[in-house]
């Protein structure tokens, strides 16, 4: 309500200064020229707006880059993401360079050859040798970059199960949460089909195969550094998405169909806590949540929970009404801590065994 007050008040106060405009222009004897066409001095003064819009334009990204660069992410915690970033840095740097090129000089011209009753316009029809040449330095570049990013792409996306020893881990997601299945001791996935679920078997692990008694289902997904990770993504119900921004990770998750994506963590949990980056972060974090609590306290209500760094897998598709809550703690650690862990978790076999003697 108090929106929508505002809202009004402040349309009401825009329609009584135009109002007041057009007194004063009615009431001003000077100003006689009437005229819909632009004079020189309307000239003028647009070209100097148009000139001062992109210079404020320029200093409004600049302003933004050093402000908000605490919203960045910091150096990629796995092996591929340092590729991912210079590809995406060369992408940004040679946007940026075309486009204060092509919008400095669109508004510097149209400020420089602003209207002038003198002047006259000059009849110039074309010129081969120019078109030619805004034709191929495009047709260089985007090729090269094309080319680049695909040679980035296949070197991501080319996940061989074979080489070293990776480790098989499923990604289950649904309406609203995630759950990872290890593929246990042999490292290899039971079947699994959601036409299976029923009672503890929440992820429709086929009873009938084998391979998935040794499966291991949770919660959390824990990784140790240093060894190559290959995910299977599988979705109960709709489209959702996968997304590690830290590991500059995104693979979709499609029902009916497994996807995957595969990489090598190298920064543990630890080791990202400690970077300075993380660090200034997490401090701006926690100044704006002790101010939010103060206003929670006054208000007697709960004050938030000082903020510690967590990787976390999240959901980047729109999959319904509790989408922004979907998300999985994420921990990387070594792999002593790892194996301790995994030890703490029930098979799939146990679970069930668990579920039938009760
Ligand atoms: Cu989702």
């Amino acid at each position: 309500m108090t929106v929508f007050l505002t809202i009004v008040v402040i349309a009401l106060i825009g329609i009584s200064i135009w109002q007041m405009s057009k007194i004063f222009k009615l009431s001003s004897v000077k100003n006689t020229d009437n005229s819909e066409v632009a004079n020189d001095e309307d000239n003028n003064r647009q070209g100097k707006m148009m000139f001062g819009f992109v210079i404020f334009l320029y200093a409004l990204m600049i302003f933004c880059f050093i402000n908000y660069r605490s919203f960045f992410l910091p150096e990629a915690a796995s092996e591929h993401g340092s590729e991912y970033d210079n590809l995406m840095f060369i992408s940004m740097v040679l946007i940026m360079f075309v486009q204060i090129i092509t919008q400095g000089l669109l508004h510097f011209f149209s400020y420089k050859y602003r209207g002038k009753k003198t002047n006259r316009a000059l009849f110039y029809a074309d010129n081969d040798k120019l078109e030619f040449i805004w034709t191929i330095i495009p047709v260089i570049v985007l090729a090269g970059l094309i080319i680049y990013g695909l040679f980035t792409w296949t070197d991501i996306m080319n996940i061989d199960e074979e080489e070293g020893d990776p480790l098989i881990v499923e990604l289950y997601a649904y309406q609203f949460d995630w759950r990872t299945r290890y593929a246990g001791a042999d490292n290899v996935l039971g079947k699994a089909n959601v036409r299976f679920i029923e009672g503890v078997n929440t992820l429709g692990v086929d009873e009938s195969d084998s391979y998935g008694n040794d499966d291991v289902i949770s919660n959390e997904l824990h990784l140790p550094v240093g060894r190559k990770v290959i995910f299977k993504l599988r979705s109960q119900d709709v489209l959702h998405s996968a997304y590690m921004p830290f590991f500059r990770a995104q693979m979709n998750v499609v029902p009916g169909m497994i996807t995957e994506f595969s990489y090598t963590p190298v920064l543990t949990t630890e080791d990202m806590r400690e970077k300075e980056f993380m660090i200034d972060k997490v401090a701006t974090i926690n100044k704006i949540r002790r101010e939010k609590s103060k206003e929670l306290t006054a208000n007697g209500e709960e004050p938030l929970e000082s903020y510690e760094f967590d990787y976390y897998l999240l959901c980047n598709k729109i999959c319904g009404a509790s989408h922004y809550n979907m998300q999985m703690k994420l921990v990387v650690e070594s792999e002593e801590e790892y194996e301790e862990w995994m030890k703490q978790q029930k098979t799939f076999k146990e679970e069930l065994s668990a579920q039938a003697s009760n």
